[in-house]
């Protein structure tokens, strides 16, 4: 059967889309203040339950790997695998990191170290191994745990009870039933879903155009104009659409494949190129501190110094995960088929936290140990509001000029593609009937997300700044934490069959 639109869902995705981004276009300072207040509230009064679970998925997951369960293969028991190995683990990397890893890998240590965490003097000791390792904990086992969550609680059910479409509603149906996603409830989730994709893709794409404008700009010895950065979103349109447009084993796989190549490659040259052993020194610091601290990392509220410390940057992480972590769900499902639970959780979360260390240990510890030594001013520049601008400073101070700004500028291109090819996909999958195992939904139609993708962060841009661009992520995936719970409880339902 040739896969039919949900035209339901469809136009109403889209058209939410466009309700609101026609606002922020034209009252850009009044949305972003609104969008900066209910950050605030939001992050303040639940932000709790975010912390909560991440505790909870984890706690899920390493049971269901642990035990007999974790034995179960995907599709049954003879199931073959439909990639490799090593093209599964790119795909979902690449599916799941985007240009973010480039951004904040860079720049995050720079944040901390002026405003740390635990009530650490700015700029002190103490102060400089945390902003080493915080960010290695945002991207690490707890945060990967938010993705692998609703991968098994999709993936389950769909090759267990052989459910007929992929989406976020297939989570539920352990709960509610298989006739789920045709019922209003269904419904509700999978628009969740989709507006909270839209939202947390958005961030992606909004802080990599004026990044990627800024190396451009720096590469060519032009000036950084809106200009440049609507050329930017332009070129990652058309390359994207054309991935999905491929579709998954000629444009995501390849594009996958080639990207861990090139990523891997570059954060290796950082590393040999730059300050090799500061960086293996702080990073080898870093994951032991991690470790040690890995309970009091997840369990921090800050309760006393109360310094937003963890508002401001652990409860945004947490939702920009928990905004993906459907979309990841539902695209790992499609590539899993073959794998025992135990594989795809321990292969999951164990690459995606290797992978996402790498780059901080390499990229972030130049960028620190160059301010450090006042090669480049990047605290100075974020300190400014000009992140994007301490980036390509950062960059730009490599040895082997120009090879790494082109380089850069190649790997950022090719992760925002993979990343929003894949949720153009999946997106497609959410807003079509049916679909059976092997199936792909209709070209159009993944080639349509991939355009309606680069409409809110063009939306964002206007509004400026990183504050509007956290606050959508965190309003968006609201919702997401109660069907997390529906999730869970659906999951053990089913395996209990
Ligand atoms: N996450 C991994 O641009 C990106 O890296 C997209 C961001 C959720 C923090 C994913």
């Amino acid at each position: 059967m040739k896969p039919r639109v949900d035209w339901v869902l469809f136009g109403a995705s889209a058209g939410l889309i466009v309700a609101v981004c026609i606002p922020m276009a034209l009252a850009p300072d009044r949305s972003s203040a609104i969008v900066g207040d209910v950050y605030t509230w939001i992050a303040t009064h639940v932000g709790l339950l975010y912390q909560w679970m991440v505790l909870v998925s984890t706690a899920v997951l390493a049971v269901v790997a642990l035990r007999k369960v974790g034995g179960r293969r995907l599709g049954g028991d003879d199931a073959e695998k439909e990639f490799s190995d090593v093209s599964w683990v790119s795909m979902l990397f690449c599916a799941g990191i985007g240009a973010g890893i480039m951004y904040w890998a860079t720049i995050e240590w720079a944040f901390y170290l002026d405003q740390p965490p635990f009530g650490a003097e700015p700029g002190s000791a103490e102060a400089e191994e945390w902003a080493a390792t915080y960010g290695i904990f945002h991207w690490g086992l707890s945060a990967w745990c938010l993705y692998c969550l609703p991968t098994v609680a999709i993936a389950y059910p769909y090759y267990q009870r052989k459910i007929p479409y992929l989406r976020l509603s297939t989570a539920l149906t352990g709960l509610f039933g298989d006739d789920i996603a045709n019922r209003p409830l269904g419904r509700i989730v999978d628009f969740i879903f989709i507006v909270a994709l839209v939202g947390g893709t958005g961030t992606s794409l909004g802080l990599a155009t004026p990044m990627l404008a800024a190396c451009i700009a720096a590469l060519f010895g032009i000036e950084q104009t809106i200009w440049l950065e609507y050329a930017v979103v332009l070129a990652a349109v058309l390359l994207f659409a054309y991935s999905v447009f491929r579709g998954l084993n000629k444009g995501i796989k390849i594009l996958s494949d080639v990207n861990m190549t090139v990523a891997g490659a570059f954060a290796l040259f950082v590393l040999f190129t730059g300050p090799t052993l500061f960086a293996l020194k702080h990073g080898t610091n870093s994951l032991g501190l991690m470790v040690q601290d890995f309970i009091r990392l997840n369990t921090w509220t800050d309760p006393v110094l109360q310094t937003n410390f963890v508002e401001d940057w652990s409860i945004f992480y947490w939702a920009w995960w928990l905004a993906y972590g459907p979309y990841m769900g539902i695209f790992v499902t499609r590539i899993s088929r073959g794998r025992t639970l135990r594989e795809l959780i321990l292969g999951m979360v164990g690459f995606g936290t290797f992978g996402c260390a790498l780059f901080y240990i390499t990229l972030g510890n130049t960028a620190m140990w160059m301010d450090l030594e006042g090669v480049v001013a990047a605290r100075e520049l974020v300190a400014d509001g000009n992140a994007d601008q301490a980036i390509a400073a950062v960059i730009g101070a490599l040895d082997w000029q120009p090879l790494p700004l082109i380089a850069f500028i190649l790997v950022t291109f090719i992760f925002v593609t993979t990343t929003y090819d894949s949720a153009s996909y999946a997106i497609a999958a959410s807003a079509t009937r049916q679909l059976e195992v092997g199936q792909n939904p209709a070209r159009w139609h993944r080639v349509f997300w991939a355009f309606a993708l680069a409409v809110l962060p063009i939306a964002l841009m206007f509004l400026g700044g990183l504050e509007a661009i956290k606050s959508s992520v965190l309003v968006v995936s609201l919702p997401l934490l109660a069907i997390g719970v529906a999730m869970i409880v659906s999951l053990f339902r089913s395996l209990r069959e």
